[in-house]
């Protein structure tokens, strides 16, 4: 029986995140452990927060506390807005939990004993002014290629140009603007990646159902030849490197942070030690079916220098069965930004409009093959569209009307005839469909059929009209409203792994507890039986106007059309 292990790349302890963040992994993870789950799987959804690292240090610096005190702070103000999305992880861990030192100290203990790692002395600019090693991203000047003056000292993000900090003219810290810097030489361990490339690509090349946004990446990199990569930093906050000479070093971020994905499981299972095992979801486990989420621009840390640390343990760990990657959500085609307040964030989404409103849209309009540009007019177009007219309106017309003539009881008059028959027909390929989709990941495309499914659910109500039927034949309208309503279960049935509040309000309704995933369309219309009393929840979904769109556009910025409605 395979048992499915879902992780999602861990959020920066830095920052609420914005929505970009959250389709990028979070989101489709929950997603697709929903519908797992309601398929009867035995499913383990795994996230925490990536903690170590000098943004951390930095962010935890202007907030003027302890960078310990700032991250657990800043775990729980994440913890809560991930529950606020309806996030189902079942363990939201840290990275600078005992748990991921231990693991992180274990697997570097490996690699050190099977020779894929070493020792070496490296050159390092050092910020007398700050006292402390520079990380090459904290060191800033002016380009020597095209005369940027806000060059990076890992890369110029005008000319792109890749470099080196001893490059910059005019060097500074990007944390005091010193120039009081200078070239010392420290001591750092490098993994050995180049003599592991052969099975890390004999690794990718077995991976030939991977979508071509995480096979293309990983082949890039590992054609440009992969090089041994620093492991260890000059830093105070992280994995420390218990190493004589290595005091005051901790393991760099990315090394830790994956290893996370295991760590956050033994936190999880250190909570019920009697009844969770840990190892068995990481260890020696044929059994697992392992997908992860990520947004592209970690692919190469997940398809490269993690699977490289993990071959070089040479024990059986888990590896990715699947690594499902996602291009960017862009905000009117520009980067959302935390640092510029570029974007709209968790908090700010959730304060304007309920959880499901914003995972319906950011499903339906997944960065998956391509980016995708958000704008509160297109947003507003896809509620009012989709979730207030298709899903919402339905739900309230069948069961409004049919409370109406049913004293609120699902009618048993007439049976199912040609009509309800070509609808099952219908809905048995259209549920095929969203299945095969969810299955296959592929996000948008389950969207759009589950808004198809909504839409059948509408064609038939508008062409059955029972307000006629119940006039003219009492047994035929009771057949439509019997039908009307399995049909408002079934949509919350199907709808539930994208907007599962909703859902579950819709469920409750028609006295549905059980959200199992129907095996066809004649048992999706069988859900509420005849007879069951049901109630009209309230209006699910407010359209949002063209005032709302504006009043948006002002706070958060944008350059809709100030004339474009909300559609
Ligand atoms: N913290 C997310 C990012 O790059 C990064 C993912 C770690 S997954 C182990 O924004
Ligand atoms: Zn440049």
């Amino acid at each position: 029986m395979t048992r499915h292990l879902v992780t999602s790349a861990l959020p920066y302890i830095n920052g609420v995140k914005h929505l970009g963040n959250l389709v990028g992994s979070m989101l489709p993870a929950d997603v697709y452990t929903r519908f797992l789950r309601q398929c009867g799987e035995d499913v383990l959804f795994i996230c925490a927060t990536d903690e170590h690292g000098t943004p951390a240090e930095l962010a935890a610096a202007a907030a003027g506390l302890e960078v310990a005190e700032y991250c657990r702070e800043q775990h729980e103000v994440q913890r809560r807005l991930g529950e606020g999305f309806a996030l189902s992880w079942d363990h939201f861990g840290r990275s600078s939990s005992p748990q991921n030192a231990e693991l992180t100290t274990h697997i570097a203990d490996r690699l050190m004993a099977n020779g894929f790692i070493e020792e070496r002395t490296t050159r390092q600019v050092y910020s007398i002014t700050d006292e402390r090693f520079l990380p090459d991203r904290y060191i800033v000047g002016t380009c020597p290629v095209c005369g940027y003056e806000a060059a990076r000292g890992d890369q110029c993000e005008n000319c792109t140009t890749v470099l080196d900090p001893t490059d910059l003219i005019e060097p500074r810290s990007a944390i005091s603007g010193s120039t009081d810097l200078e070239v010392r030489e420290t001591r750092h361990l490098f993994l050995l990646q180049s003599k592991l490339a052969d099975e890390v690509r004999a690794w990718i090349d077995r991976q030939e159902q991977w979508p071509l946004l995480t096979t293309s990446i990983a082949r890039k990199w590992l054609d440009e030849g992969l090089h041994d990569r620093s492991i260890t930093r000059d830093l105070r906050w992280g994995v420390p490197v218990d190493r004589p000479g290595f005091e005051g070093k901790v393991f760099y971020v990315w090394f830790d942070a994956p290893i996370e994905y295991i760590g956050a499981t033994k936190e999880w299972a250190d909570l019920a030690p009697e009844e969770r095992d840990w190892r068995s979801w990481w260890y020696d486990a044929p059994d697992v079916h392992y997908t992860q989420f990520m947004a592209k621009d970690n692919v190469p840390f997940h398809t490269v220098s993690f699977p490289s640390s993990i071959l070089g343990t040479r024990e059986p760990w888990t590896m990715a069965s699947y690594i499902k990657s996602f291009n960017w959500l862009t905000y009117y085609g520009g980067k959302f930004s935390t640092s510029a307040g570029r974007g709209i964030f968790m908090d700010a989404a959730l304060d304007l409009l309920p959880a499901d409103t914003w995972r319906w849209y950011l499903i339906s309009n997944a960065p998956e093959s391509s980016d995708s540009r958000f704008t509160w007019g297109h947003f507003a177009q896809t509620v009012n569209a989709d979730l207030a007219d298709t899903l919402g309106n339905f739900v309230n017309r069948v069961l409004t009307f049919t409370a109406r003539n049913t004293d609120a009881v699902v009618p048993t008059g007439g049976s199912p005839g040609e009509v309800e028959a070509h609808l099952a027909e219908e809905l048995d390929g259209l549920l095929e469909r969203y299945t095969a989709e969810m299955e296959g990941l592929e996000f948008r495309k389950a969207a759009t059929t589950l808004r198809a499914i909504w839409a059948a659910g509408n064609a038939y109500w508008e062409q059955s009209q029972p307000w006629k039927a119940m006039k003219s034949d009492r047994e035929r309208g009771e057949t439509i409203l019997r039908t009307g309503v399995n049909l408002v279960g079934l949509f919350a049935v199907l709808s539930a792994p994208v907007i599962p509040d909703t859902s579950a309000t819709v469920a409750a309704a028609v006295g549905l507890d059980d959200l199992a995933w129907p095996a066809d369309g004649a048992a999706g219309l069988s859900l509420v039986p005849p007879g069951r009393s049901f109630e009209v929840p309230p209006v699910l979904f407010t359209k949002l106007d063209a005032d709302w769109v504006a009043a948006q556009v002002a706070r958060f910025g944008g350059d809709d059309d100030p004339g474009a409605g909300a559609g």
